[in-house]
């Protein structure tokens, strides 16, 4: 059963993701949240993040968003200022929700190059405050169908006839697919989200059959309409993941790790990491082992 699509999405933009560095010696293709696209609602960074050691996101804090981060390659260690820690793998899922605070740190395992992509997902004035909570999923365990020569692995959201158990504060799909080459899909996207596609390998169309096709490292903001249609005509398999929110249609305001809906509340936000308070407590005392060792 192929779903039918009434009015498919078209791309209204096209960004290449170039590399940029951030952290510490880390490198990323950072597509949303860059200057000429500071915010797609409800989304406020993607970085596709390439990283060995000693580079990586050692301790920094989080407020008011959550972080979902999404391995392809490699490995990531993370631990967090309430003891909480552990490995993401390779096709491995956190789904992190800081809500009203988290201090962890971010950083490459094993040898060799980590990558993945990072989303940041921005939390509606009520759920800004929430306790922090994590959403850990290994890659044995999310949810992956195929057909015609279509496989996806729901991240987040429903896609051919399967579900994530994912929660998302914010109403998210994130699906990743691979398309082998001759195939096609349709894949349905609530109407009135902001959708995009990011490409991670290969050639595809997207939207519009006769259009050219697009290669990997882009962002690709769609617009309007109930779902999205894509076309594999190379001779290379084609993988990208497709994500959509519902907007939230709120004041953003953003200091770096910190996003609240005013001026006053990231003033608020700054003063309660510098003092240790509401939310921010257990970073008085916190170092993340890797920062123990370079202190010792
Ligand atoms: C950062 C605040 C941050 N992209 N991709 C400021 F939170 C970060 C940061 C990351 C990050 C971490 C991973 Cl694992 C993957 C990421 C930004 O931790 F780099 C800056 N400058
Ligand atoms: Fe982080």
């Amino acid at each position: 059963m192929d779903s039918q699509l009434e009015k498919p999405r078209h791309i209204v933009r096209k960004f290449q993701a170039r590399p940029q560095h951030e952290g510490v010696g880390a490198v990323v293709r950072r597509s949303i949240g860059r200057f000429e696209l500071r915010y797609f609602d409800p989304f406020l960074v993607l970085d596709e993040f390439s990283v060995a050691a000693p580079a990586g996101f050692p301790d920094h804090p989080h407020r008011g968003f959550e972080t979902v981060t999404y391995m392809l390659e490699g490995a990531v260690k993370h631990e967090d200022f309430q003891g909480h820690k552990g490995l993401i793998k390779a096709g491995d899922l956190q789904w992190m929700t800081a809500g009203r605070g988290i201090v962890h740190s971010e950083m490459p395992a094993g040898q060799g190059v980590s990558k993945g992509l990072q989303l940041w997902v921005n939390l509606s004035s009520k759920n800004k405050m929430i306790e922090p909570k994590y959403q850990e999923i290994q890659s044995k365990d999310i949810a992956s169908t195929s057909k015609n020569g279509v496989t996806v692995r729901v991240i987040a959201g429903k896609s051919m006839g399967i579900q994530s158990p994912v929660y998302t504060c914010t109403p998210t799909m994130y699906l990743d697919f691979t398309l082998k080459p001759s195939s096609h899909l349709k894949q349905p996207i609530p109407i009135g989200w902001n959708a995009f596609v990011y490409t991670l390998e290969g050639e595809g169309i997207f939207g519009l059959e006769k259009s050219g096709p697009v290669g990997a490292h882009h962002l690709l903001l769609l617009g309007q309409g109930d779902g999205l249609e894509v076309w594999n005509k190379s001779n290379k398999v084609l993988r990208f993941v497709l994500i959509g929110g519902e907007p939230l249609g709120e004041p953003v305001a953003q200091l770096g790790p910190f996003v609240m809906n005013t001026d006053e509340e990231i003033d608020q936000t700054v003063e309660d990491f510098q003092y240790f308070v509401n939310g921010f407590e257990k970073a008085r005392h916190w170092r993340s082992e890797a920062m123990v060792g370079l202190e010792a």
